[in-house]
């Protein structure tokens, strides 16, 4: 018998949402409901191909050349595109240069590499999350070396922002503290800060010498693409020097080509350079260099102004989906209560998630007995309802909150 190098090695616990969605899967009932993953699904309970995709990756394959190594910030073209879209093509802070923007595999990816980043030239640093928060940023940032403590967050009693405290905890923290903040469409809640206490947040901030790590996985998701880039922009007219992180798997419905941008928001453009030249070596000692499929769809249409706005109609056309199923299922949970209890919370949180409140024994009884999937913290993603399901989703959530 060969003794085992690995027997040491723990099994995988498996992830909170990655591997509900493999029991998903598996699951032979034809009415099983996915409201777990973060990821869009139309009317019909499909993944979609954006036809402002189709038509830009159909255009490329008329023009097929060698794809020799990008650079290790990434292509050019798209770095740009991706500023301009991320903090607004005329803001001072792109005009000016003092943005290190690198290509980056997905949200995750620029996560990642701004983490690494932050602990080479932060060590002593330490990482505050909301509570609660996207289950990966806590290991992301432990994963990197971090200690992660969470700043008061979603407030269970009226299913809104405990924004006093919030705004309390950030005053008390050590200059140079990290606070990871969603720029909109808070996962997994659904609760965002109003521009008016983005307004009040930013000076605790700047004053603190705390460093923004700003998520933005859904821009376009909530009511817009500038006005979900709201926080970003208002940190940069501030003078805030952060790190923004954003995705296109959501909004452009390209989940595999892990596509996404890191920016790092410097004082001057000199900094910005000299940043430049650090994202670039830690990329080029985690995997070298980023892949060339999808950021030229991606770069084809930010930059075609026909594709660039139909782009825009169809992710105006996914959130207004998201808005008639919140109301949707608003509506028929209100017939099963009859007003004894309140699901206002479905129409006033905003993005693909709410948090339903529900425990993780109820949560388990609808998987259970009514093959409804939600993740155990009781979020669930409003993008997998459709005209279809969602009387029946309705009914299953009643006879198990009953
Ligand atoms: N940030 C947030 C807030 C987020 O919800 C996700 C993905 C990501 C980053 C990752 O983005 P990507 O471009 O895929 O690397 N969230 C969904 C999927 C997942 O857990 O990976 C989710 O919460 O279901």
């Amino acid at each position: 018998m060969t003794t085992s190098l690995f027997s040491h090695v723990p099994a995988y616990g498996g992830d909170p949402i990655l591997s509900l969605m493999e029991t998903f899967q598996n699951d032979p009932r034809a009415n099983k409901v996915s409201l777990s993953i973060g990821i869009y699904f139309d009317e019909e309970g499909r993944l979609p191909v954006l036809e402002s995709v189709r038509q830009a990756e159909t255009a490329g394959l008329q023009a097929i050349g060698p794809r020799p190594y990008l650079p290790m910030e990434g292509a050019a073209a798209y770095r740009d595109a991706v500023q301009k879209l991320v903090f607004g093509a005329g803001h001072e802070a792109v005009r000016s240069g003092r943005i290190a923007t690198i290509q980056s595999l997905g949200g995750s990816g620029a996560l990642k590499v701004g983490a690494d980043f932050l602990k080479r030239y932060f060590d002593g640093a330490e990482v505050w999350v909301s509570d609660p928060t996207w289950e990966n940023h806590t290991a992301l940032f432990e994963g990197a070396g971090f200690k992660v403590h969470a700043y008061p967050y979603y407030d269970h009693a009226t299913g809104g922002l405990r924004f006093d405290e919030m705004l309390a905890c950030l005053k008390a923290l050590p200059a140079r503290g990290i606070v990871l903040l969603h720029a909109s469409c808070h996962n997994p809640t659904g609760v965002d800060l109003t521009p008016g206490q983005w307004r009040q947040i930013i000076p605790v901030i700047a004053e603190r010498g705390l460093i923004p790590f700003v998520d933005m996985a859904y821009q376009g998701f909530g009511d817009g693409l500038d006005e979900d880039a709201f926080a970003v922009r208002a940190l940069a007219d501030a003078g805030v020097q952060f790190l923004v992180a954003n995705s296109f798997s959501k909004n452009f419905s390209l989940y595999g080509e892990r596509c996404g941008g890191l920016h790092v928001v410097c004082a001057d453009a000199p900094t910005a350079d000299t940043v430049l030249g650090q994202l670039k070596a830690t990329v080029r000692r985690n995997y070298s260099s980023p892949p060339t499929h999808g950021e030229a769809i991606i770069t084809r249409v930010l930059t075609d102004p026909a594709l660039r706005a139909l782009w825009q109609q169809e992710l105006a056309a996914m959130r207004a989906r998201i808005k008639s199923m919140r109301e949707a299922l608003h509506r028929g949970l209100g017939e099963h209560f009859g007003g004894t209890r309140d699901f206002g919370y479905l129409l006033t949180q905003r993005g693909m998630f709410s948090y339903t409140g529900l425990s993780e024994v109820q949560v388990n009884a609808l998987r259970d007995a009514h093959a409804v999937y939600l993740v155990r913290s009781g979020r669930m993603c409003m993008s997998g309802l459709s005209t279809r399901n969602v009387a029946y989703v309705a009914q299953a959530m009643a006879k198990v909150l009953k």
